[in-house]
């Protein structure tokens, strides 16, 4: 359940990020640091260190792939289990993800924004913003149980 300002609270988040650069800047930051998530993304070619990451066109469109996500969960927000069933399947079933990584980019993503937006992701934003993640990760693993 949302409050009208935790609901405002998302889309102001939205509308004030650079999609283009949050989701590449996320998930590139998500290959650096934990490495070990590299191992999905065997088809994406030369991921050798950072700069190999942040330059790779592919790297950069998956996480533009990753934010479209995101707003798909913001445009559903009562209801984002139903609006991610299909992506949890996937996740599961075909790339076999391993759902803890699912935190791991949240927290990337969380960084990110909170650079970007600078003083105003207040501890309220960012609370609300944990909040929304939160549901978003435990939709992606709903299918593995
Ligand atoms: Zn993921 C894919 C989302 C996380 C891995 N993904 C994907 C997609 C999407 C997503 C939308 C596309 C699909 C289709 O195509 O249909 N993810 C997402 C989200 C998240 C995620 C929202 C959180 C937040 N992922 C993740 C992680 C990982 C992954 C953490 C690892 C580590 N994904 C993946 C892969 C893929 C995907 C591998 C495939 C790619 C390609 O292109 O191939």
């Amino acid at each position: 359940k949302w409050t009208d300002s935790e609901r405002s609270t998302i889309q102001s988040i939205f509308s004030k990020i650079d999609k283009d650069v949050v989701g590449p800047a996320a998930i590139s930051r998500c290959l650096i640091v934990y490495p070990w998530t590299q191992r999905y993304f065997g088809s994406f070619g030369n991921l050798y260190n950072a700069a190999a990451i942040t330059s790779n066109p592919k790297v950069a469109a998956h996480g533009k792939v990753i934010v479209e996500a995101l707003e798909k969960a913001v445009q559903n927000m009562d209801n984002i289990k139903a609006a991610y069933a299909e992506l949890s399947v996937l996740h599961s079933e075909k790339l076999q993800v391993d759902p803890g990584n699912f935190k791991l980019l949240a927290d990337c993503l969380t960084i990110v924004i909170a650079a970007q937006l600078g003083n105003d992701f207040t501890p309220d934003v960012q609370a609300t913003f944990q909040k929304f993640m939160n549901v978003v990760v435990s939709s992606l693993e709903k299918q593995y149980y």
